[in-house]
């Protein structure tokens, strides 16, 4: 069985019964989400045998954070209790003001998760990984995730794992132009994966989305895997110099959150598991196209079941491998 490892900030979601201005809301359902730990439960479900490095807060939404990391089958011993911060919350304002589209309101300021630092790692979590996983959310929480990021990649590097790294640029928590780059640059370059975005590479690198794919190409200079990820444009792939490129399935769109992560984690686990990087990125799109159509970012992540499923009623879609 392959091995992976995240790290990140598991936060309860507050989304609204129904669509319009957050003032307006007096019903919500209570989500647990977090990118990186969406992209895990994505890959244990599809049967990877997962782990998850966070801290919560020693309070009610602790708890049920820890309990759907457990229920998944994510081992939960890199999770640490912190008796002083609390755990992060947030709240999904869907299809205002525009339409169809999902914005976020955030209360995780000094979190427990963004306690959470290098002083937590131990060398026991890395041994045995195939593959560690952390996106561009972790630095930009603190200085001390942002330790805990990067000597999270050595250890892993050391113990012969490969390295997957999500741009996932969250502006209104890096500010900044000039500090993303700053932040992210150095786990760019350290990705042996790298899962980026139309919207990420023009933050970092400007509207010229050619000059931008280059910029970033060179600059993870140790990625054998660069995915591009292009929302309802589907997916395209540069692997070893070959590029791969893979439509998405129309469906209808209730909630975009967790939609990356899905796809990221949809695509590592095919990998891992020795699937052709065309079916990689199929599976990819697939999971993507689950997630839009659902409310949660947990809830609606496929097992292999669910893909084929799914597969059995939308067709392989088109295949295409450019040169
Ligand atoms: O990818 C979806 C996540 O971004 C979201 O649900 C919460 O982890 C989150 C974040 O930091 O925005």
């Amino acid at each position: 069985m392959k091995r992976a490892l995240g790290l990140g900030e598991i936060m309860v979601q507050m989304n609204p019964t129904e669509k319009g201005a957050l003032r307006f809301q007096t019903l919500f359902e209570r989500h647990v989400a977090g990118s990186e730990a969406n992209t895990i439960i994505q890959m244990q479900r599809m049967g990877v045998e997962c782990s998850f490095l966070t801290a919560i807060g020693a309070d009610e939404f602790g708890k049920v954070i820890l309990s759907s990391l457990r229920s998944e089958g994510v081992s939960t011993h890199g999770v640490v209790e912190d008796r002083s911060n609390p755990t992060g919350v947030y709240f999904v304002q869907r299809s205002y003001p525009v339409p169809n589209k999902t914005m976020v309101f955030y209360y995780r300021k000094d979190s427990a998760a963004a306690h959470f630092g290098p002083e937590n790692l131990k060398d026991e979590y890395f041994v045995d990984l195939d593959l560690f996983l952390v996106s561009g959310i972790t630095p930009a929480l603190s200085d001390s995730c942002n330790q805990a990021a990067l000597k999270s990649i050595d250890l892993a590097k050391k113990s012969g794992a490969q390295i997957a790294f999500d741009t996932n640029i969250r502006i209104n928590l890096l500010k900044t132009k000039e500090n993303a780059i700053k932040v992210l640059e150095p786990f760019v370059r350290k990705a042996d994966i790298l899962f980026t975005g139309a919207g990420d590479m023009a933050m970092l690198f400007g509207n010229d989305s050619e000059v931008a794919r280059e910029k970033i190409i060179e600059m993870a200079e140790s990625a054998h895997i660069i995915v591009f990820k292009k929302g309802s444009d589907g997916v395209e792939a540069l692997v070893s110099g070959k590029r791969y490129s893979m439509p998405s399935y129309k469906v209808p769109v209730i909630d975009e959150l967790g939609a990356g992560d899905a796809c990221d984690g949809a695509f590592l686990a095919s990998y891992l598991q020795g699937k052709s990087i065309e079916d990689s990125l199929r599976y990819a799109n697939v999971a993507g196209a689950i997630t839009v159509s659902l409310k949660g970012d947990i809830e609606p992540l496929p097992d292999w079941q669910a893909i084929e499923t799914f597969l059995n009623v939308h067709g392989a879609g088109e295949k295409r491998l450019l040169r």
